[in-house]
């Protein structure tokens, strides 16, 4: 296989700061100019060619994910001519562009049957096997004419069994607007009934959108001051390409569960809209407060934190067990780490910039041996109708970081009250003795 190692800046750390782990390079694992299949036939092949079912310059990867040896990789139909809108590759083989085979099938791709996917912007994958796809139900998002086929709605396939049986639960109409919605990404939450938290990148009504899979219940949260896209943030210069993008809230992390003052354990999610410098963050516990969704727009405010601003606009992100947050920086063709449990303005650290390699960092995940991978797609290329088939379009990286993703945190209990002091620190000893012994072992 091809590897190709690039320029990797690394920040020097700031005296106060813990030292940071070494990280390997990114490298290039599999690079393509056009995203072709693997077909049922070449006649097949031809035929969509043909009647425009399948347009090889209007297929863009955007999202990623990993399961048991395989990389999924999402097509969102914002264009005609994408014959699928979810597909897979084996995550380790000697073709360097290798063909996308549709998942679960092709049928199960097919545009205007609404047993069937239509458009898939971001997938996630439980701790329990469970992949969970964000379906739009509307094609043609960058066309004159956007089509809504289907209802916005959740998707599960549970990878576990092999059958890729597919159940679809319509998002509530209280919840999703048929033309205006735009489910983003997400993150789960498996904890009381498993919850996800999806960012709704709606140019009106922008939001976060928790569904409940134990009552299949959704309700939507707004605050315009942290969701929307702000001017100052709109125009991105890339590679010599100057886009014009005000783009709401889109990428969404999710942090370790932490015991809060009350007892309670809590997380805490963040989120930013791709067209600001600043990252937010807010208590799960406070999405998950139904009644704050009736009280409407600016409901949430209170509970908004601010965290602090960063060098450029960010798309996707992506949090490890631990609270090691990976994002990108897309105006400075840098790829970012902050971790969690220092400062935001004084936490980030370079690990990636390189102006050919970086072009626009889209989605991240994690593999089950420690690695991460990234989407690296030219968006501004595609928006702008300027994807040249003579150019390597789409990348995927992979860097060693011997971390793995938030859905495998650990799971806290909550405190109960001491029964009696000294047996509590007996405990406590205890554990501490325990603890070195690990550490002389
Ligand atoms: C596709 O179009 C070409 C040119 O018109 C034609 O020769 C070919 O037979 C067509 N193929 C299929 C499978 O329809
Ligand atoms: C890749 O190529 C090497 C050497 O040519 C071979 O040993 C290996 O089995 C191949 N791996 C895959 C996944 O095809
Ligand atoms: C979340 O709750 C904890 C404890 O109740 C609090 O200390 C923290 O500031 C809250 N975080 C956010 C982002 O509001
Ligand atoms: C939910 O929010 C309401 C305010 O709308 C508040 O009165 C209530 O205590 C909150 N519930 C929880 C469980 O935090
Ligand atoms: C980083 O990106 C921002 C916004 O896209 C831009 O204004 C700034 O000049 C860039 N800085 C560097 C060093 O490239
Ligand atoms: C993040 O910082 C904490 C506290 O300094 C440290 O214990 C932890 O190892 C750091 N995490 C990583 C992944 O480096
Ligand atoms: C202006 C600029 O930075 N152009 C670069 C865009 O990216 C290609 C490689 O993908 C470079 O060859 C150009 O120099």
């Amino acid at each position: 296989m091809k590897l190709v190692v690039f320029f990797a800046v690394v920040v020097a750390a700031v005296a106060q700061q813990p030292p940071r782990a070494v990280r390997e390079q990114f490298r290039v694992i599999y690079e393509w100019r056009t995203i072709d299949f693997e077909w049922e036939s070449p006649t097949v092949r031809e035929t969509y060619l043909n009647t425009s079912r399948y347009i090889p310059q209007n297929v863009l990867i955007s999202g990623i994910n990993y399961y048991e040896n395989n990389i999924f990789l999402t097509l969102p139909r914002m264009l005609d001519g994408v014959p699928a809108t979810l597909a897979y590759i084996p995550a380790n083989q000697n073709d360097t562009a290798p063909k996308l085979k549709p998942f679960p099938s092709w049928e199960d791709n097919t545009i205007g049957v609404c047993d069937a996917l239509q458009f898939v912007q971001n997938i996630e994958i439980d701790r329990n096997g469970i992949m969970w796809i964000l379906d739009n139900g509307r094609v043609g998002t960058l066309t004159q004419n956007p089509s809504t086929k289907c209802p916005p709605s959740i998707v599960l396939i549970d990878l576990k069994t092999g059958e890729n049986k597919i159940e679809r639960i319509p998002l509530s109409l209280d919840t999703v607007d048929l033309s205006k919605s735009y489910l983003n990404d997400l993150v789960i939450d498996n904890r009381d009934g498993d919850y996800a938290y999806i960012t709704d990148n709606s140019a009106v009504d922008p939001g976060i959108i928790v569904f409940r899979l134990s009552d299949k219940k959704s309700w939507k949260l707004r605050d315009m001051k942290s969701m929307m896209s702000v001017p100052e943030a709109t125009i991105f210069r890339i590679n010599g390409t100057t886009v014009n993008l005000p783009v709401n809230i889109d990428g969404i992390a999710l942090g370790p569960q932490f015991i809060a003052d009350d007892g309670i354990i809590d997380r805490t999610v963040y989120y930013c809209p791709l067209s600001s410098f600043h990252l937010y963050a807010i208590n799960a516990s406070v999405l998950r407060n139904e009644s704050l969704s009736e009280k409407g727009e600016g409901a949430i405010r209170p509970y908004v934190v601010d965290l602090g601003t960063k060098a450029s606009q960010t798309d996707g992100m992506k949090m490890d067990s631990t609270g090691m947050l990976f994002f990108g920086l897309i105006g400075n063709s840098t790829i970012a780490e902050w971790n969690s449990t220092v400062d935001f303005r004084v936490g980030q650290r370079t690990i990636a910039r390189d102006p050919n390699y970086i072009q626009w960092v889209d989605r991240f995940t994690f593999d089950d041996h420690g690695n991460l991978y990234v989407v690296v797609n030219r968006l501004y290329n595609f928006v702008k109708n300027q994807v040249s088939l003579e150019d390597v379009n789409y990348r995927i990286l992979r860097s060693y970081t011997g971390l793995k993703s938030y859905v495998y945190g650990e799971d806290l209990m909550p405190p109960t009250p001491p029964q009696n002091a000294a047996a509590t620190r007996t405990i406590a000893a205890s554990v501490l003795v325990l603890a070195l012994a690990h550490l002389f072992a």
